[in-house]
């Protein structure tokens, strides 16, 4: 197994990671949403509409929260791959080096994916991380349910937890990921490019909703096609619409398409709650969203054939291609 953080790269072997965008996309302007603010119900919908993409600037979490957990997570992957590869619980979740769901897909990443509903205790020697894991993705769930009532109230969406109570659900298919992107300095020093930390793609949940550390590296993928990099904001949370919702949305809402080049001086460190329904959900437009005669876009499913679907494709496929109607 590769070590990440080995110094010296055999730079053809990652030919494939290297990203073929500039590094230096143009900042993008992201909109900030003050949940405090009385307005902020509409401007997260002009946001999931305009670009599936915002960040929440005031909200209860404390950063000690966040930070305990960074903290931990470059705990663990501080242990020796051999003790690392030791938190592989059965597939597809546990730890990753490079290589990313079952398809072929590879980036410049190590990770932990843990299923976020009900929490593991399985890492080993990883209590601590755990706990932190736990107290974390508490706190989280109830920020991303805060946000989706509020969508529920901008859209007259009644009773205002139609969205919500699928994340809240006792079977709720929730999960978590902690991201580390090692810096690449060798590679930027050679020829001016990155590495592709993750590879471009949609979120298959309702909500995902992302804070890191203070390093560049996101890119999302606005309407016209461009790609702009996200300021880094760590006391923020990114939250991005994901497809499920944009199909509870009948395509009113965008799941956005997004991706990270590694950092060539910095490590990223990213943790991502991913909000999804209970796996016997029926994933269809909200019946409120429909306008008089408007027919779904896409055909009925269950979360559980999307999820199945999912994980058949590569990170840049477009999920969400056969379940539209033709
Ligand atoms: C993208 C969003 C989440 O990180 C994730 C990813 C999952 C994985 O890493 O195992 C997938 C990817 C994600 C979408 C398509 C499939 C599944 C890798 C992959 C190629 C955990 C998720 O739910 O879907």
């Amino acid at each position: 197994m590769v070590v990440l953080s080995q110094p010296a790269l055999d730079l053809a072997k990652y030919s494939l990671l290297r990203a073929t965008c500039k590094p230096a996309a143009a900042a993008a302007n992201i909109p900030a949403i003050d949940l405090a603010d009385p307005d902020a119900k509409s401007h997260i919908v002009k946001a999931c509409e305009e670009i599936g993409f915002f960040k929440v600037v005031s909200h209860q979490v404390p950063i000690e929260l966040m930070t305990k957990l960074e903290d931990e997570a470059l705990r663990f992957f501080s242990l020796s791959q051999a003790e690392k590869d030791k938190a592989r619980p059965p597939y597809p979740l546990g730890y990753g080096s490079k290589n990313i769901g079952p398809n072929g897909d590879k980036g410049w990443i190590e990770y932990l994916l843990l299923n976020a509903n009900p929490l593991p205790l399985f890492v080993p020697n990883s209590e601590s991380l755990i706990a932190a894991v736990k107290e974390y993705v508490t706190a989280v769930k109830k920020l991303s349910c805060e946000v989706a009532e509020l969508i529920a109230e901008e859209l007259k969406i009644e009773p205002r937890n139609t969205i919500s109570k699928l994340l809240n659900e006792e079977k709720s298919d929730c999960c978590f990921r902690v991201n580390r992107y090692p810096p690449c300095p060798e590679l930027q020093a050679v020829d001016g490019k990155s590495m592709i930390g993750f590879g471009e793609h949609t979120d298959p949940q309702i909500i995902s909703l992302l804070r890191s550390n203070n390093s560049t590296g996101l890119q999302i993928c606005l309407r016209d096609g461009e790609w702009v990099s996200v300021p880094p904001d760590a006391a923020a949370f990114f939250v991005n619409v994901g497809d499920a919702l944009q199909v509870m949305s009948n395509g009113r809402f965008r799941s956005v398409k997004h991706k990270v080049v590694a950092d060539s001086n910095n490590e990223r460190v990213s943790m991502i709650y991913f909000g999804g329904p209970a796996l016997s959900e029926k994933i269809a437009p909200l019946p409120q969203i429909l306008g008089d005669g408007e027919e779904s876009l896409y055909k009925e499913f269950y979360w559980r054939e999307y999820k199945t679907a999912a994980y058949k494709t590569k990170l840049a496929d477009y999920r969400l291609g056969p379940f539209e109607k033709n």
